[in-house]
């Protein structure tokens, strides 16, 4: 049975969003405890399930129809866009709206002995990155042409390593660059978390949850302001 009447929010299990997620939906009314040791968490006072998973599955659960909701970063909800239309896989969902968390960027970065004019001092070279789908999209559309070197972790490492000329990766405050000894060039997406509607929610009953839950989200947001 994986229809369910209780509305379904994926949030991320643990990392850069998940105190924050469960903050904004606390802040909305929603009450709910958390067990480490649980994928679900139901709420005691709507028809709520949480769902704590890793971050890059909550596009794809959201684009199946899986959960009805989800929060997440722009970055790796726009990554994960680009690869299933790639794919012709269902890539469709409702940004509602952005979020006042998880702000960043991915940047091209590379080594401060590297003398970079512009994104075409890249032609040619080798780039280590979590991101290929916004990288390629980024260089097809400057027509550069570039190698992948596609790393989950550890990216700022690899020019030193020997694996990579440059990066493009995730900043916030550019100290992980700096401690590495990369330099920021260039902003290739601007990022915050948002929340997101599945196009697959057909209840009349959790479309008047979800709305609710936005009409607080937004409430709250503005009081934060
Ligand atoms: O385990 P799971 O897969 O769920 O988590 P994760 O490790 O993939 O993601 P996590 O928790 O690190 O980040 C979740 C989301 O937070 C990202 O997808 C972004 O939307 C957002 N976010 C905001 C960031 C950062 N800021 C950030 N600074 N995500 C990562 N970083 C990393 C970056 O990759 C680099 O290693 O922090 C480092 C750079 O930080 P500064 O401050 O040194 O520039
Ligand atoms: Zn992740």
């Amino acid at each position: 049975m994986t229809e369910s009447n209780r509305l379904r929010i994926a949030i991320q299990k643990s990392g850069r969003l998940s105190t924050e997620s469960q903050q904004l939906l606390k802040s909305c009314g929603v009450k709910f405890s958390i067990n480490e040791q649980r994928l679900i968490a139901h709420a005691d006072n709507m028809p709520i399930d949480l769902l704590r998973v890793r971050d890059d599955d909550i596009p794809g659960l959201v684009m199946d129809g899986v959960v009805d909701m989800g929060i997440i970063g722009e970055n790796v909800l726009e990554e994960e866009q680009i690869e299933r239309q790639t794919l012709n896989k269902p890539a469709d969902c409702l940004k509602l709206r952005q979020l006042d968390f998880g702000s960043c960027r991915l940047s091209l970065a590379v080594p401060t002995e590297f003398s970079y004019a512009d994104a075409s001092s890249l032609e040619g070279l080798r780039i280590a990155t979590s991101y290929p789908n916004l990288l390629r999209r980024f260089m097809q559309q400057k027509g550069i042409t570039y190698r992948d070197c596609m790393l989950k972790g550890s990216v700022e490492v690899a020019p030193r390593a020997g694996l990579a000329d440059g990066i493009c990766d995730l900043v916030s405050t550019g100290a992980t660059l700096e401690a590495n000894g990369l330099y920021e060039t260039e902003v290739i997406y601007r990022s915050m978390a948002c929340i997101i509607q599945s196009t697959q929610t057909q209840s009349p009953t959790k479309q008047a949850l979800i709305d609710k839950i936005l009409s607080r989200v937004n409430g709250v947001i503005r009081a934060r302001e």
